[in-house]
């Protein structure tokens, strides 16, 4: 008799002085961020690239067998392999690519789960078939309400077996701005293992969970999807029986590359008095950015960052940049990002009982040294 409840723990919030635990620390070791650092290129390296998989990296050495299956409630079902993908026109999106649970391990009470401090994110050219063309030629009947995305890995989370899955509205699926994607290729290259070789969905504007990985069949369905990854994980509550409302879209961030060199253990930086510049990116899957502001003394006061200006890239992140005086002593510097809907980052932590979403501003504690 397989029991689940042996090896798998249901969701909770950590004790007041808990530290990383052996399982969070296992999931951190495979799942990766982005060295901050990486904020510098505008197409993220894909090794740079943060890496989130619930479970195991299925192995795929050759994809000419792969087949997607499009199915359910549609008029001609299909089944398509990685040549008869290729040859469709091919669209190539940048998205800035963030996980729901970025910033989680900085939350109190801290949600036991992925560990992240901030760097869950990642910029990527993906390109590959627009879903709504997949969906036109299978022929959506009337009646469907949901798209169902299911990747070839499989595990048990929470107690529950099952293949990751993840749905999208129909007319998501069919009208969101810019076309979803069935992906294959990232940055002109085959998709790498770790990112869904040979495919995966993309979802311009929305958090990771939805940019369904491996996939290997789309279901339109008549009745609302009501999977573990929609309905259980990836809701925003307060409190555990709470329906909860869907993660969606991506909420505005900016993020500053920690100026100067930092310490081995602590990661505290350490600047030269002077001229630092002060510089990063940021998103928003909601409207555009429109404003970036820094603070050098831990928020009190604000002013504006040179933003770079809008690009044909509107779900990538935007390079912002400014010059501080640094004086000697210890200094914690923020950047804030606003959108043009008047969303800005919040100072006090936004928290649900998921770490969901959360886009509290940045800390960035600096020592500036003072000269020989
Ligand atoms: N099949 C599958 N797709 C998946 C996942 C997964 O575990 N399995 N993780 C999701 C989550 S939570 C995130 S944040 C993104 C991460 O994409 P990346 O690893 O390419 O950065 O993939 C999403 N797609
Ligand atoms: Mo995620």
């Amino acid at each position: 008799m397989v029991r689940f409840e042996d090896i798998s723990s249901p969701a909770r919030l950590a004790e007041p002085d808990e530290g990383i635990g052996p399982d969070e620390l296992s999931l951190a070791a495979r799942n990766h961020g982005l060295p901050l650092e990486g904020l510098r290129y505008s197409l993220t390296p894909p090794g740079m690239h943060y890496v989130l998989t619930h479970y195991d990296i299925p192995y795929v050495p050759d994809d000419t067998s792969w087949e997607l299956t499009v199915g359910g409630h549609v008029e001609h079902p299909l089944c398509l392999g990685m040549a008869e993908l290729r040859a469709h026109h091919p669209v190539t999106t940048r998205v800035t690519m963030e996980c729901a649970g970025n910033g989680r391990a900085l939350l109190s009470p801290r949600p036991v789960s992925q560990p992240w401090l901030l760097e869950a994110v990642g910029t990527a050219d993906w390109t590959g078939v627009p879903l709504r063309a997949l969906l036109s030629e299978a022929g959506v009947r009337d009646g469907a309400v949901d798209v169902v995305f299911t990747g070839a890995d499989h595990g048990v989370e929470r107690g529950v077996e099952q293949d990751y899955q993840r749905a999208l509205p129909l007319d998501t699926a069919l009208g969101h701005t810019p076309e979803v994607l069935v992906a294959y290729a990232m940055n002109g290259a085959p998709l790498p293992p770790q990112h869904g070789h040979p495919l995966r969905l993309v979802v311009p504007g929305w958090y990771g969970m939805a940019h369904v990985k491996w996939l290997r069949d789309i279901t339109v369905a008549e009745e609302p999807f009501t999977g573990f990854q929609q309905t259980v994980a990836y809701r925003l509550r307060q409190e555990p029986d709470e329906e909860g409302t869907p993660v969606t879209r991506i909420a505005p961030r900016a993020l500053m590359i920690p100026p100067g060199f930092p310490d081995f253990m602590s990661r505290s930086r350490v600047v030269s008095p002077g001229d630092v510049l002060l510089e990063g990116r940021a998103w928003s899957g909601r409207a555009p950015i429109i404003a970036v502001d820094v603070s050098t003394d831990e928020g009190r006061t604000w002013s504006p960052a040179n933003l770079e200006p809008p690009t044909d890239h509107r779900w990538a992140w935007r390079h912002w940049h400014v010059t501080w005086t640094a004086t000697p002593g210890s200094h914690v510097l923020c950047a804030r990002a606003t959108d043009a809907e008047g969303r800005t980052q919040p100072l006090e932590q936004p928290w649900n009982r998921g770490g969901f979403a959360n886009n509290l501003v940045q800390r960035v504690p600096v020592l500036c040294a003072e000269p020989d």
